[in-house]
């Protein structure tokens, strides 16, 4: 018999052969095991508050860091732990373990190459005791990971409790019916680096096939991103514990007209099937009542003479924030408390201006990342505390979360510090075709819920971003971020989104459904290399056209050049500080230029130097910071630090 192939046929043959390259793909990284977290676990945790823990006098929280019991499952497969059943033992019982701190990134914490670069599953473990106070019916305890990168199965006592599917976001499960008393807990996790063509941020794994050159079963994993895929238990773990009947989320929202303020709030309780009573105080900063509201926890809150959340430097009392403490009282009468910090304001874009509280704001900024020595993207109080410092002593106002969410911990202290910030998901790298999936998409779709369910309501946070440098010429990109762009709106009216991009005005297709236009270009660093002088032509040409294609402000989101520290050419050289300088010069002037009219911001890149893969253009890492990685300043620290604060004496405080 003949068979004739139709179109519908010859497709789903491709479909098949494709979905069938990528299943032998991930049987061989050890991702068939369930790492990837099926959507029904991913949509089950999207239906919770994860309302940041804080203490209260209902809720005590508890932080699971410290030395963890660790290894890295180098056989072949990556799937020894799976056959093996890792979690039914401890560690020790399975093989030999080392001690890894948490939260850390595991690969820079010893001499051994091959645990920086690996790829695959890395599995830790701990002991810990609860409380017998928490042996309690009327209370839950529910354990959180603030992020694992970049698949993550947790067990405890031997018990899948939760998996999740994506780094820099948090996670967690009640894990009130598995905790034991009077006896250790033993909390194992498997969290697996791999990056696909269809994870945020993609990547590949290439197998060398070529048994010439490469051992059996070789392969390496190609990223499309300029950072290191730093891994592990990045941000700490903890344990808090809820009445039963508890407030699982809260969603503020602010307005403000003349002198008066207005928080509408919207909250969800859980574990009661009938309505419970809700009061919401609005305490300012001195802890002093300004309003009270009794009822089911929907309603508005009204302030007068309200003290508006300002940025730095644009008040002298700047990033005044009030206290919502929600009440909730359960049936059997017992109260959950938690306390909400809310600061007041608005945000609104013209088609020239971006403005906080009705004013004109100028976002004088960074793009940064999360990473330094030894502890890679892990999370560090002191190191953090620096950072906010050096944002400050160079006067700048704001960041971009370049290029993902960046611990709460941080955002705290950008509430709390008047640091504005541009919040973008993880999306970075969406190169190719086959990145604009539809189970990319869906997959996107899913971490921009979880990143505005997070970041909702703090007001540092001005605005979304939803990918940083996409082939946003390619044809599929049109669909795909108009829809999560959409998406995005959806889930919160209240701010503009943005996607940051680096493809030219007139072959881009996503710029049009951003309400800001953030562009990133590097003139005289990756083309025209070493010629200073075009800098001022092109990026005023790209700036004007930019503009007259879209009519929306523009924020230059990246410029500027790598510069080793300590070398000093002049005339000028490439990686040379005195180069990295002339690009800065050069571009201010055309920012000077275009200031007063749609350019609302500029964002160096970077605030400090940081580790990348490895390859020929890096020199131990992207070295564009103006801070080194050890956050001492370049040359182009004081000169940015100079230009920073002129522009805050130019515009003068209460303006920019
Ligand atoms: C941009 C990327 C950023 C890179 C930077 C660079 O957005 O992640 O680190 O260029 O090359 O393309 O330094």
């Amino acid at each position: 018999m003949k068979i004739r192939f139709n179109r519908r046929m010859f497709m789903m043959l491709l479909l098949f052969s494709a979905v069938n390259v990528v299943a032998v793909f991930m049987m061989r990284m050890g991702l068939d095991t369930g790492a990837h977290a099926s959507r029904s676990s991913q949509s089950q945790t999207l239906s919770n508050g994860m309302l940041f823990p804080r203490e209260s006098e209902s809720r005590e929280v508890r932080e699971l860091g410290g030395m963890w019991k660790f290894r890295a499952d180098m056989s072949p497969n990556r799937n020894a732990g799976f056959d093996q059943q890792w979690w039914e033992k401890t560690l020790e019982q399975t093989g030999p373990v080392i001690d890894m701190p948490v939260p850390a990134s595991y690969n820079d914490i010893t001499q051994d190459r091959r645990l920086r670069d690996f790829v695959g599953w890395a599995w830790y473990q701990r002991e810990f005791y609860a409380p017998a106070s928490w042996k309690n019916i009327k209370q839950r305890t529910v354990l959180r990971f603030e992020s694992a990168h970049y698949n993550t199965i947790v067990w405890l006592n031997s018990k899948e409790i939760v998996r999740h599917d994506g780094g820099h976001l948090p996670f967690e499960a009640d894990v009130s019916l598995v905790l034991r008393y009077n006896v250790p807990n033993t909390l194992t996790v498997a969290v697996n680096n791999t990056l696909t063509p269809h994870t945020i941020p993609p990547g590949t794994i290439q197998y060398m096939d070529d048994p010439d050159r490469y051992p059996p079963g070789y392969f390496v994993q190609n990223l499309q991103m300029d950072f290191f895929n730093y891994a592990g238990i990045q941000r700490p773990v903890k344990l808090y514990t809820t009445p039963s009947v508890f407030l699982d989320d809260i969603t503020i929202t602010t307005n403000v007209q003349g002198s008066t303020g207005y928080v509408n709030f919207d909250c969800v309780i859980k574990g009661n099937s009938s309505a419970v009573p809700v009061t919401v105080d609005l305490l300012d900063k001195t802890g002093q009542l300004v309003a009270a509201v009794k009822g089911s926890g929907k309603g508005q809150v009204k302030v007068a003479d309200v003290k508006l959340w300002w940025p730095f430097t644009m008040s002298s009392d700047p990033a005044y924030l009030y206290t919502l403490k929600v009440t909730v009282i359960g049936s059997a009468g017992q109260p959950d408390v938690y306390r909400l910090p809310v600061g007041i304001r608005t945000v609104q874009v013209t088609s020239k201006q971006f403005l906080i509280n009705g004013k004109p704001f100028y976002f004088r900024g960074f793009g940064k990342h999360e990473d330094s020595d030894i502890r890679g993207k892990g999370l560090d109080y002191p190191l953090i505390a620096k950072d906010f410092n050096l944002i400050k002593w160079v006067g700048a106002n704001s960041f971009r979360t370049s290029h993902y969410p960046y611990a709460e911990e941080i955002m705290d202290m950008c509430d709390q510090q008047g640091i504005v910030v541009i919040d973008e998901c993880p999306a970075v790298g969406l190169k190719t075709r086959e990145n604009f999936s539809n189970q990319t998409l869906s997959h996107h779709k899913d971490v921009m819920t979880e990143l505005v369910r997070r970041d909702k309501n703090r007001p540092s946070v001005v605005m979304w971003s939803v990918a940083n440098e996409p082939a946003s010429q390619l044809p599929e990109a049109e669909y795909y971020f108009k829809t999560v762009i959409q998406h995005t709106k959806q889930a919160d009216s209240t701010r503009p989104v943005t996607l940051v991009i680096n493809k030219a005005f007139n072959k881009d297709k996503g710029g049009q459904f951003a309400d800001v236009v953030c562009l990133n270009n590097y003139y005289s660093w990756y083309h025209d290399m070493g010629h200073l002088e075009v800098i001022q032509y092109q990026a005023k040409y790209n700036l004007e056209q930019w503009y007259q294609t879209h009519h929306k402000p523009i924020i230059q989101t990246e410029y500027g050049a790598d510069a080793i520290a300590g070398l000093h050419m002049d005339p000028p050289l490439m990686f040379s500080e005195e180069y990295q300088q002339e690009v800065m010069f050069n571009y201010f002037s055309v920012f000077d230029q275009f200031r007063q009219q749609y350019l609302v911001g500029e964002m160096i890149w970077n605030f400090a130097d940081f580790m990348t893969a490895q390859t020929t253009t890096r020199v131990a890492g992207n070295k564009k910071g103006i801070f080194t990685r050890q956050r001492q300043p370049k040359t182009a620290a004081f000169l940015l630090k100079e230009r920073y604060w002129k522009l805050v004496n130019q515009t003068g405080p209460g303006n920019h």
